[in-house]
């Protein structure tokens, strides 16, 4: 038997960064608990991050390498990789390859990616998923400072007076952070939260503003708040003279809109965009907080530079509880970022553009070569696939045949692509399927580097299993290619360390202040003090903590006291609080920007598509999706429509519906919402072919990009939306996972004990006891119990094997009323069980059904907690003490409020 032992980490889910105690018995049972003493959570953890020890089993994981349909070894998959890429490049030249990479690679892996592409392979064909997500934020940050910096820690949201969030979810997609917000309200109420997104989400209902802004909006509202503030004499004109320019032509940029004008483009009234403006103007502490509803447009990068704008314009940068603040999605967004993942950036915040950059990457990494421009943009490199102009390609830790807009013509090209390898953990995903080569990367838990969260803090994950079967980790993987494609001296690497050493040395190499990123003082850092590492905010020069490196000084003692002298002697832990930017005069730029044109819908299709996260799964759902508790607050795809848009649709609540654009088709279960904005429709991101029959929403968006980042705009895409017209409907729970699904419409999800199924098909079955055979299994044992009221199509049946349930699948010509948690409660549930009613589908006397999952932590329903309100509860504390409810990690407290409401509400009409 192994020691109990405690390994601190870091999150592998969002850009907040939380860290993690992941703790493993003496018996290899493995749990996780907030940090108390990170700087991120200070030991809180979302629902996501509570439910990490489910995601970490071995089912689903890719365990070795794989030639075709067959394993292989991995020597022979490495030959293969290289000497592939090797022939490809020789013969058509170094722009003929591509790599496609993630956000959610560890720095140490993402910096060799990039290091093989653009210094050996010669060129910059290397583009990330953070090109769908940042892409946006890095360009509005370099035009306006000069440099990919965000100015501020999350500690400004908790000094600021006025948090203004502008298409972010926070309290879904940032729990932690939009938790530490929550609670600093609560300190200090004369604190005021703006929420500017159309959607009403959890997170405006603890707003006390929220406009729900017409889609694509955004720039008119806050060019109309720059022409406020200078019409209204609010200019902060001492930090404008000093360090800024280009106000006045983006003032009449802005002035060109009237007040009326902003109304109407805004969809909000003059009221509400006074109350906005006037809160802005007199608030000094103020920070703006923008994510998705900002980057992933047409406009994204006009979006972001107009609300740096405001803040430049108000001086209101770089001090405490103030500035510009751009959230990052993934762990490593950051990261990537400062390894100049993206195929318009060199290494080290260091660009492609300039001749003097790129000499010096290359003289630093001793490299044969450098690429001498920017390589293809993510949508672009796609259409170089589907075309031929790349002819191997290699995607590591993203999902692009889901992610990607336009992903059936993304799915083709790949299929239709000579070479394809994907490095991946999952045996199977939609992007996965297609390879050549798969290569088994280690996961979170088993490998070693580190990650960089929204506010510039770097972490360590730390390795707490051993990497399963043959699995490796993907800087491992890289070396092992790069080696074989003949550079080997330059990827001797023999641990993360050595690669963190070399990142952090580029860092600061020949750098005299001259770029934000630097963590030169991290140069020589060796495998004990790596491992001892805490985390530490960028910047940190070598000559700020050069005690470091003293040899009977222990680093990471010393970096912190580097962090508490240095840090804040210097001011350094905000970038531009002394007013100096980036660009060559040092002086920040205001950009000029102009409402776009809106993409119009017309009459074949009359809606706009929004898509977004829903609170319990990450992207792909490779990993929450293996995780019952995860599974059950959204169990299938939805849309969310307003009532109104329904009812012109012919459309009612829980029918299947059809959704289409010009570039694909989707279904999806009819969520009938007032809080969905009239005239458009929102579709979460996360559903695959994995868990469900056509429900991949980027089947439908168009491969649109802003002009300046090429970020996709994922979130205004014209469709129509029509019912399906379903003559059956079925509910089913099951021990065991299903093989294929013969169902027009399904989706599948984890749960306690098995497996929850919703289906619906277009016509009768010819037989639907073989139906119900197939999908309940045929075991001998078992016990198939049947009810059938053929004229009203209902048809009812229950396997039970040694006198527990095995399964069952409830069917009606209409969306199904059975009681769905009790259903899966009795999966789980090692009781015999009334046959009567499980038949019937619903909880005998006595036994209640629990409503859909609110609380993933403790699996408490809506109906129990509305219950619990008939029974006097009126807050969440009261909840949470009567039913535990919202006590663990928060992330549903927001929920809770809301069916207070509803339920006090009621209970007083
Ligand atoms: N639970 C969960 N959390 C996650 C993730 C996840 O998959 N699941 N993913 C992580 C990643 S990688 C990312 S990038 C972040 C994303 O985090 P967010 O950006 O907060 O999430 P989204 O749901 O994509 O979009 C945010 C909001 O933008 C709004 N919006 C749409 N159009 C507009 C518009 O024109 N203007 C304005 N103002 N708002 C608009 C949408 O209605 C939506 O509510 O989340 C991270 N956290
Ligand atoms: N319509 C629409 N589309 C969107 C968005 C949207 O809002 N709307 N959002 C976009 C955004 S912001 C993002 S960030 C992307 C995310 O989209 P993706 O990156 O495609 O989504 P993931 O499911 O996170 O994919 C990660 C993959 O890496 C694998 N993986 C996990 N850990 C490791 C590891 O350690 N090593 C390796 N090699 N593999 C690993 C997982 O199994 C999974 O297959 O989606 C984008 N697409
Ligand atoms: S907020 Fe949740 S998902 Fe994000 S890092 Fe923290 S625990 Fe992980
Ligand atoms: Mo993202």
């Amino acid at each position: 038997m192994n020691e109990a032992r405690m390994v601190k980490t870091t999150c592998p889910y969002c850009g907040v960064g939380c860290g993690v105690l992941a703790e493993v018995g003496a018996d290899g049972s493995v749990s996780v608990r907030g940090d108390p003493n990170h700087p991120a959570n200070f030991g809180r953890l979302c629902s996501k991050g509570s439910a990490l020890a489910e995601t970490i089993g071995l089912e689903g994981r890719l365990l070795h390498p794989e030639i075709g349909a067959r394993g292989a070894s991995w020597d022979e998959a490495l030959d293969l990789v290289a000497q592939r890429f090797s022939t490809v490049l020789a013969e058509h030249g170094p722009e003929s390859v591509a790599f496609y990479v993630s956000g959610q690679l560890l720095t140490e892996d993402y910096y060799l990616a990039n290091k093989l592409m653009k210094g050996f392979i010669g060129a910059a064909n290397i583009d990330t998923n953070s090109r769908l997500c940042m892409a946006s934020s890095v360009a509005g940050h370099r035009r306006a400072f000069g440099a990919d910096i965000v100015p501020g820690t999350y500690e400004d949201l908790e000094l600021a007076d006025l948090v203004v969030l502008v298409g972010s979810n926070l309290a879904w997609c940032h729990p932690v952070l939009y938790q530490r917000i929550v609670a600093a309200k609560e300190k200090r109420p004369e604190m005021k939260l703006v929420v500017i997104d159309p959607r009403r989400t959890m997170t405006s209902d603890i707003a006390d503003l929220h406009l729900a802004i017409r889609p694509d909006g955004d720039v008119a509202l806050f060019a109309g708040l720059l022409a406020w503030l200078a019409r209204s004499g609010l200019l902060d004109r001492d930090f404008i003279a000093a360090h800024t320019s280009g106000l006045e032509d983006a003032r009449a940029a802005a002035e060109e809109l009237s007040p009326a004008d902003t109304a109407a483009v805004t969809g909000l009234t003059e009221a509400e965009l006074r109350a906005f403006y006037e809160l802005f103007a007199h608030t000094e502490r103020t920070v703006t907080v923008f994510s998705q509803g900002v980057n992933q447009s047409i406009s994204g990068t006009d979006k972001v530079n107009a609300i740096i704008n405001c803040h430049l314009a108000t001086g209101r940068i770089g001090r405490p509880g103030m500035g510009p603040f751009s959230v990052t999605g993934q762990p490593n967004a950051m990261g990537g970022r400062e390894v100049g993942g993206l195929a318009n950036m060199l290494a080290a915040h260091m660009e492609i553009g300039n001749g003097a950059h790129r000499e010096r990457v290359q003289r630093f990494w001793n490299a044969p070569t450098i690429a001498a421009r920017p390589g293809l943009k993510a949508v672009d490199m796609f259409r170089a696939v589907a075309d031929g102009r790349i002819k191997a390609l290699w995607i590591m830790a993203t999902n692009p045949v889901d992610s990607m807009p336009d992903a059936d013509r993304v799915r083709e090209a790949i299929a239709a692509c000579p070479f394809v390898v994907v490095s991946d953990i999952s045996a199977e995903t939609d992007t996965i399927r297609h390879a050549h080569v798969k290569l088994p990367a280690a996961g979170w838990g088993e490998k070693d580097g580190t990650v960089t969260n929204s506010e510039r803090r770097i972490s360590r994950q730390r390795p707490f299993l051993d990497a399963p079967g043959e699995a490796r980790p993907d800087w491992w993987i890289i070396c092992e290619v790069a080696k074989r494609m003949g550079f080997r001296a330059a990827f001797a690497y023999a641990s993360a360390a050595e690669i963190f050493a070399e990142h952090a040395a580029l860092s600061g190499f020949e750098n005299d202040g001259e770029r934000g990123f630097d963590i030169g003082a991290y140069g020589g850092i060796n495998e004990a003090s790596y491992e001892e590492m805490e985390p530490f905010q960028w910047p940190v020069r070598a000559d700020e903590i050069e005690v470091a490196l003293s040899p009977d000084t222990p680093f990471s003692a010393a970096a912190r006291r580097g962090e508490m002298s240095g840090r804040t002697k210097g001011g350094a832990l905000r970038f531009f609080a002394d007013g100096r930017f980036f660009t060559a005069d040092h002086k920040a730029r205001f950009i000029a920007v102009r409402p776009t044109p809106r993409r119009e819908t017309d009459a074949e299709f009359p809606l706009i598509l929004n898509t977004g996260r829903v609170r319990d799964h990450w992207h792909t759902m490779t990993r929450t999706g293996k995780s019952p508790r995860l599974s059950q607050h959204s169990a299938e795809s939805f849309v969310e429509l307003n009532p109104e848009d329904a009812a012109r649709f012919g459309i009612g609540d829980a029918d299947i519906v059809r959704l289409a654009s010009r570039h694909g088709e989707m279904l999806a279960r009819a969520l009938l919402t007032e809080r969905q904005r009239r005239g458009s429709a929102f579709v979460p991101m996360h559903w695959t072919d994995e868990f469900s029959a056509r429900a991949r929403v980027d089947a439908l968006v168009a491969p649109v990009t802003d002009p300046i980042s090429g970020q996709p705009a994922s979130k205004t895409m014209p469709v129509r939306a029509e019912r399906f017209a379903a003559r059956m409907f079925g509910f089913a729970v099951l021990r065991a996972k299903p093989g294929l699904i013969d169902a027009d419409y399904w989706g599948l999800a984890r749960c306690r004990g098995g497996w929850r199924l919703e289906l619906a098909w277009a016509a009768e079955h010819e037989d639907w006891q073989a139906f119900a055979r197939s999908l309940l299994g045929n075991e001998p044992t078992a016990d198939l119990l049947a009810y059938h009221d053929a004229a009203n199509g209902r048809h009812r049946f229950v396997s039970i094997t040694r006198g527990r349930l095995a399964g069952a699948l409830y069917l009606a010509r209409a969306p199904l009323a059975v009681f769905r948690n009790w259903l899966v409660e009795q999966l789980a549930d090692d009781q015999a069980h009334s046959r009567l009613a499980l038949l019937a589908g619903r909880p005998g006397k006595g036994q209640a059904d629990h409503g859909a999952i609110v609380c993933s932590c403790f699996g408490v329903g809506a109906s129990q907690i509305a219950a619990a309100v008939g029974d006097g509860c009126a807050t969440v504390e009261a909840i949470g003490a009567a039913l535990q409810a919202g006590t663990n990690c928060g992330s549903c407290c927001a929920e809770i409020n809301t069916i207070i409401a509803a339920n006090r509400l009621a209970a007083a009409e």
